[in-house]
């Protein structure tokens, strides 16, 4: 009797020494060391994007050039960086940023441009600066885009069109999808608490609950909807893109605002992803495509873009579910080089197998992290990381890998590189005063926001 008890009091002594060993891993030595290297790495990206594209959208890293979206620069990359450079404490590369963006940025431009991204890369980016610099020039540049993308929701549903023109209003493609018509919803609503006219958060809430309304009886939505008429074109469901952030603002807008409607559609939308889309596999969890009127799966596809759902379900409190579906993220990125855009996750096979510099399944880590300071996350971000600084440096920056089975690369490098991929992985070793998440929620393109409810 007293043998056994000694045995378990041993055992219960071995399982917590070793766990607690877990936590411990990395010493705070290790961890700044880390986060110095992804501050260099984000030097040398920059120091590439001012020699060869100062003031374009973007860097092409391999063939040295700059590259725009549209026929005159956004300035996409000084905006998308401004406030990584902040949070790194980089004050010079922050200066050279905003003097571009001051200088160059006017957005009286007949120019057709896509709401979704102009709207998480810009109206994010210039909101978020201004709430952590202060100058006003910030918001008024804000203020003035989000005038210029309103007529695109000039719809009888609510919901926007895809592409809206910034100086004429003139709108194309009506055929639009969840994560396209609900990702306004923070930027708008910023807006509207930063200069008290209630019109934007009307607007975008109108847009995400004309989604919302539209849902199956069994609480999922679709792929792709007609704006114009209410009318779904494809019912397929899934976590990843064109759906992905409809769901993450609408729990995010319940954070930054405390409105209760977004709550409940968060939470009415979750049971459903976990009760037909969420699946067990012996190499982990994934969430799988279903239909959104019979939650019949219809394919078992899974990618980089997928993995943000972890990192959310964390962020709200299913921090279980959110460990396993990490398991499966991380296989992901293990079972080939680095990631695939796409893969089949039944039969462990690729899709889609370029990887532009994603930044979800780090994010992921850095929400799982502050959530339960297992050191486990900081091994896997760790992996992640040093994969991208080792296999994806180009001459005059990191490129997008074209194929992750032969690490070929191709000649981009995404402004959400700079936005995303390199502040978390800062901030999931640095120390955690850096960002406070009680006090701001990052928008989808990790521009944080000030909590203000
Ligand atoms: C970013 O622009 C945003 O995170 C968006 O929500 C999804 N895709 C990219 C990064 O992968």
């Amino acid at each position: 009797m007293r043998s056994s008890y000694l045995l378990i009091l041993g055992l219960v002594i071995l399982v917590s020494v070793s766990c607690n060993n877990s936590k411990k891993t990395f010493s705070d030595k290790a961890k700044q060391a880390q986060s110095e290297k992804i501050v260099r790495a984000t030097q040398f990206a920059w120091k590439g994007y001012m020699q060869y594209a100062k003031g374009f959208d973007a860097l092409k890293p391999i063939s040295k050039q700059g590259e725009n979206w549209y026929k005159t620069s956004l300035q996409m990359t000084p905006i998308d960086a401004f406030d990584t450079f902040t949070l790194m404490g980089l004050k010079t590369e922050a200066n050279e940023a905003k003097g571009l963006i001051f200088a160059n940025l006017n957005f009286d431009l007949d120019m057709n441009v896509q709401l979704f991204e102009i709207n998480i890369r810009l109206l994010g980016g210039l909101l978020s600066a201004y709430e952590l610099d202060g100058d006003k020039r910030f918001l008024t540049l804000a203020e003035d885009l989000c005038k210029r993308l309103l007529p695109a929701f000039n719809t009888k549903t609510g919901m926007p069109y895809r592409y809206v023109n910034l100086k004429t209003g003139a709108l194309r493609d009506s055929l639009n999808n969840p994560a396209e018509i609900g990702t306004c919803l923070l930027e708008f609503c910023k807006l509207t608490q930063l200069t008290g006219d209630s019109t934007y958060y009307k607007i975008a809430k109108k847009a995400v609950f004309a989604v919302y309304e539209r849902r199956s009886s069994i609480d999922l939505v679709g792929t792709i909807i007609d704006v114009t008429t209410g009318e779904w074109k494809k019912s397929e469901c899934q976590i990843g893109a064109r759906l992905d952030s409809y769901f993450e603002y609408l729990y995010k807008n319940w954070l930054l605002t405390g409105d209760k409607d977004c709550f409940e559609a968060w939470e009415t939308h979750r049971k459903a992803i976990a009760k037909y889309m969420i699946t067990d596999t012996k190499n982990g969890t994934f969430l799988t495509r279903v239909d959104m009127n019979t939650g019949k799966e219809t394919r078992s596809l899974y990618g980089a873009l997928d993995a943000f759902y972890a990192g959310l379900l964390a962020l709200s409190g299913d921090v279980a579910t959110a460990q396993k579906i990490q398991e499966g993220n991380f296989y992901m990125w293990t079972r080939f080089n680095i990631e695939p855009e796409v893969f089949d996750f039944k039969k462990d096979s690729i899709l889609y197998p370029s990887y532009p510099l994603r930044p979800e399944n780090i994010e992921s880590c850095f929400y799982l992290f502050r959530k339960t300071h297992d050191s486990k996350y900081l091994e896997m971000g760790k992996r992640m990381t040093d994969d991208i600084i080792d296999k994806c440096k180009a001459e005059a920056g990191f490129a997008a890998v074209k194929n992750v089975t032969t690490l070929e690369l191709e000649d981009s490098m995404e402004s959400f590189f700079f936005a995303e991929t390199l502040k978390y992985s800062y901030l999931l070793f640095a120390p955690e005063s850096k960002l406070d998440l009680s006090k701001f929620v990052f928008n989808t393109e990790s521009h944080p926001l000030k909590i203000n409810r």
